[in-house]
């Protein structure tokens, strides 16, 4: 196999993404490093560095900590973070963190807004202090059909949300990525209406497996990936998990998405990930999971159909993308 992708051996068992996470953070908490700074400061000479796979005295006894709960291995720190998406910078997928790296993300502050109690702009000093960073893998769903699993560092999005308290006309959440046209060079390419724009109904992002992503593998998150703070909506297209954010806002009617804007046809404001649901030019039946060869199938909902479901029930499945 390819050295560049390989991966940790697959070890299935049962292992609930409650368990995964909250075995994590016990070893977190013995290691004194419950909050990105002091996770810095203490654990960062031990990291896996980049081209090594996950190191099981740094990762803890926990095997479950080199897969999903679904016994996938965990993704390569080098393939995470050198095959990325990121149009603002470039539309290929490669050489993204040389194009980023003029990318200023601190200091950084997020406005949350609209229709909320509380508005408040929060500094990345205020996020990592105030809400408690977790591991989280994840399986990440592309709509172009390759696919990846992540063990983020972040925070329930319902955490901030309950701190600013949306009022009763709130029924959507619009994000909005950072635009830096002189950081940045493809943002004033014409290709696309940046800023980058998404949004979820706020039960979708009030829900727990909601992540506001402020690293991967441990270390703070790289440009090319979103930093310093990205969303990660792992039941989803990777579309939906918007990168850099500077401005949340809670607002009243579905808002304009940058994907549903520019291809409403191929690309629809839900995009949860559906096998049975073609892309107008492509099947999604299957995937490419990056580090294997061949192609698996396509998971209802990307495996988190359990979790997430009760969000739908009142929905037409074929109007789910
Ligand atoms: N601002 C912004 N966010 C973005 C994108 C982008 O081009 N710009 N690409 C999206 C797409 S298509 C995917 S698949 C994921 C990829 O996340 P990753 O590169 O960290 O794997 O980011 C999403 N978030
Ligand atoms: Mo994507």
């Amino acid at each position: 196999m390819d050295k560049k992708y390989c991966s940790v051996p697959v070890q299935p068992q049962e292992v609930t993404p409650k368990h995964v996470y909250q075995s994590r953070r016990k070893f977190l908490k013995q290691m004194g490093v419950l909050g990105m700074g002091a996770l810095l400061a203490s654990c960062a000479p031990k990291l896996p560095s980049p081209g090594s796979s996950p190191d099981p005295n740094l990762m803890g006894d926990q095997s479950s900590n080199f897969t999903d709960e679904l016994g996938d291995a965990l993704t390569a720190y080098e393939a995470i973070i050198g095959y990325t998406n990121f149009y603002e910078f470039t539309t290929s997928k490669e050489g993204v963190a040389e194009l980023a790296e003029n990318f200023v993300t601190d200091p950084w502050s997020i406005e949350v807004g609209g229709l909320v109690k509380n508005p408040r702009t929060y500094s990345m000093d205020d996020i990592l202090g105030h809400f408690t960073q977790q591991e989280r893998i994840y399986r990440m769903r592309c709509v172009e059909g390759w696919s990846m699993v992540i063990p983020w560092l972040g925070f329930p999005l319902h955490a901030l949300l309950d701190e600013v308290v949306p009022t009763e006309d709130a029924r959507y959440v619009a994000f909005e990525t950072a635009l830096v046209p002189d950081q940045m060079n493809a943002a004033e390419s014409g290709m696309f209406p940046f800023p980058y724009l998404e949004g979820l109904r706020l039960d979708e992002a009030m829900h727990d497996l909601t992540l506001l992503a402020t690293g991967l593998y441990g270390e703070p998150m790289p440009a090319q990936n979103g930093a310093p703070i990205r969303l990660v909506v792992p039941w989803k297209y990777g579309f939906k998990s918007i990168k850099s954010i500077v401005r949340i806002n809670l607002v009243a009617d579905q808002p304009p998405t940058l994907w549903n804007t520019v291809a409403p046809h191929e690309y629809g404001f839900y995009a949860n990930v559906n096998p049975d649901v073609s892309h107008p030019r492509w099947s999604q039946a299957t995937e490419r999971r990056i580090g294997e060869s061949g192609r698996r199938a396509t998971l209802f909902m990307n495996g988190y159909a359990e979790e997430v479901m009760p969000l739908y029930e009142d929905m037409d499945l074929d109007v789910l993308f």
